[in-house]
């Protein structure tokens, strides 16, 4: 049998759970109904992002993938438990203690959301929320202050059950709220002034395994500090241009679809991509070029302003610098609304995002965009480059190995290696594929969409029985040929060769 002071300790425990899980529940409702960033398991969430130190960082994007996310929000979920048992097994022989340290717990998530950049005293109320309901739970779940050993007054099994099950439906309706706030509005985009003929067939048709030519939305990479997608008020959105210019713009997104569309094929890459890695998409996007909304506010060259960098701000204060000579030097950046022929999806920076082509999206692609601002490098940092990566962002040539995947089993014979090579800005002009280290061979390129797109390529490949090591490289059309130097995505992006091994038999 479990002595009674057990159970009356884990009672206690489960007591400050509860009260935590319930509290939060409440308060992700809260936030559901007002801003779904200030909830306060994601608002510590965010804090912990803009807090961690650039290697960690990096360590967790390497360890975790694009799963960092529901990793760093299921740690903090779990130490606030922790945390919150501590608070219910203090609260048993200290009431008022315990009570202090649900309080306690749920001002941290207040202060973590109302010092976000897009905080103020508003982001405090989910957790004043979280703060009232957790204090009431534990009050009713722990044990009556005046017999603190006597199991017997204590609630029942079935006050438990019921807090459980309140905070699963509390939680349950703050999520469906958060969604339906999310819910993209019905935007019609116009069309570009000299539309793109439809892209060429790719060679998915022929090559299984190989990328699509075009990345549907749905596995376009997502790479942001977000953790809950900002809620943008069309009515409400502006995109302001301001900083050292003639006369500042504010536009709003009627304004911005009223001006000349274009359509651009451009692939885009996350400058924390390892080589062979998957953050990296091509799409075909739909925008105002950034020259022509520059040239609104007066900056229609260099010598227009006293600016080198385009400072640009997304709708919570989030920064991406653009070196100036970069967006006017004829790539033509766009503020894209739209993408594959769709409006924006939230994940990629509805309503309006920048697309830099030839540059790392840390420097080129701010999603959400807010406001352009034309400023210097000396007077102002970015989010990223604030955290040591490089200024200057231009993508390096690379390629990757999409089939076979690598430690595939394959038969002996006639088989294909293929897969997609990028050199935004000047355009893939060779790939060759090596085995086991002897000769590079050159392989057959896909159509081309321009020197912004990537290329899709293939080998036919006589696969001989054993181990063997695949490698790739790519050549630009201005003869630089992929180095084989390997360097690590900090500060400035990966480089090296990517090397898949296969058994043959
Ligand atoms: N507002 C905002 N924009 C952002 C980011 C961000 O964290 N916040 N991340 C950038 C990075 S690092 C990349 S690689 C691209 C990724 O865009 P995607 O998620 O649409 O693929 O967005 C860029 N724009
Ligand atoms: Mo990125």
């Amino acid at each position: 049998m479990t002595p009674p002071v057990t159970v009356a300790r884990a009672r206690s425990a489960l007591a400050g759970v509860l009260a935590a899980l319930v509290g939060g529940a409440s308060g992700h409702l809260a936030a559901g109904l007002t801003d779904p960033a200030t909830s306060p398991v994601p608002a510590v969430g965010s804090t912990v992002i803009d807090l961690t130190p650039t290697p960690v960082k990096e360590w967790a994007v390497a360890t975790f993938g694009t799963a960092d996310k529901p990793v760093l929000l299921g740690s903090v979920l779990v130490v606030t438990l922790l945390l919150a048992a501590g608070a219910g097994l203090v609260a048993r022989r200290r009431p008022a203690l315990g009570t202090a340290l649900v309080v306690g717990l749920a001002a941290l998530a207040g202060a973590a959301a109302v010092t976000r950049p897009e905080g103020g005293p508003a982001a405090a109320f989910p957790a004043l929320v979280t703060a009232g309901v957790g204090v009431l739970v534990l009050r009713r779940l722990g044990p009556p202050p005046t017999a603190p050993q006597a199991p017997a007054t204590a609630p029942g099994r079935r006050a438990f059950l019921v807090a459980g099950g309140v905070a699963v439906a509390l939680a349950a309706t703050g999520q469906w709220l958060v969604r339906t706030r999310t819910a993209i509005a019905d935007v019609v985009l116009p069309a570009a002034r000299r539309p793109l003929p439809p892209l060429p067939a790719g060679l998915e048709g022929e090559v299984p395994g190989i990328s699509p030519f075009r990345t549907p939305v749905d596995d376009f990479y997502r790479i942001d500090t977000r953790l809950v997608l900002p809620v943008v008020d069309l009515d409400g959105w502006r995109l302001r241009i301001d900083g050292d210019v003639a006369r500042e713009v504010e536009l709003t997104f009627d304004d911005l679809l009223a001006m000349p569309m274009v359509e651009r094929d451009i692939t885009m890459t996350c400058v924390s991509n390892e080589v062979g890695g998957g953050y990296v998409g091509a799409a075909r996007w739909l925008g105002v070029p950034l020259p022509a909304l520059l040239a609104r506010a007066g900056v229609r060259s260099a010598a227009d302003t006293g600016a080198d960098q385009v400072l640009s701000t997304d709708v919570d204060g989030f920064t991406i610098s653009t070196p100036l000579e970069v967006v006017l030097d004829g790539r033509e950046p766009l503020v894209a609304v739209g993408m594959n022929g769709e409006p924006l999806p939230r994940q990629h920076g509805f309503p309006a995002r920048l697309v830099t082509p030839g540059l790392y999206g840390y420097v080129g692609s701010t999603k959400w965009l807010t406001r352009l601002t034309l400023t210097t490098f000396a007077e102002q940092a970015a989010y990223w480059t604030e955290r040591g990566w490089a200024e200057q962002g231009p993508v390096k040539v690379s390629s990757r190995i999409d089939t076979p995947r690598p430690f595939a089993e394959l038969d002996a014979g006639r088989t294909v290696v293929g897969g997609v090579a990028w050199a935004q800005g000047r355009g893939v002009a060779r790939v060759e594929v090596r085995v086991d280290g002897g000769p590079w061979q050159e392989c057959e390129l896909g159509p081309d969409a321009g020197v912004d797109y990537w290329r899709q390529w293939y080998l036919p490949w006589d696969a001989e029985p054993g181990t063997r090591r695949l490698a790739v490289r790519a050549t630009t059309t201005d003869g630089e040929v992929q180095t084989e130097v390997r360097a690590a995505p900090f500060p400035d992006g990966a480089s090296g060769l990517q090397e898949v091994l296969v058994r043959v038999s």
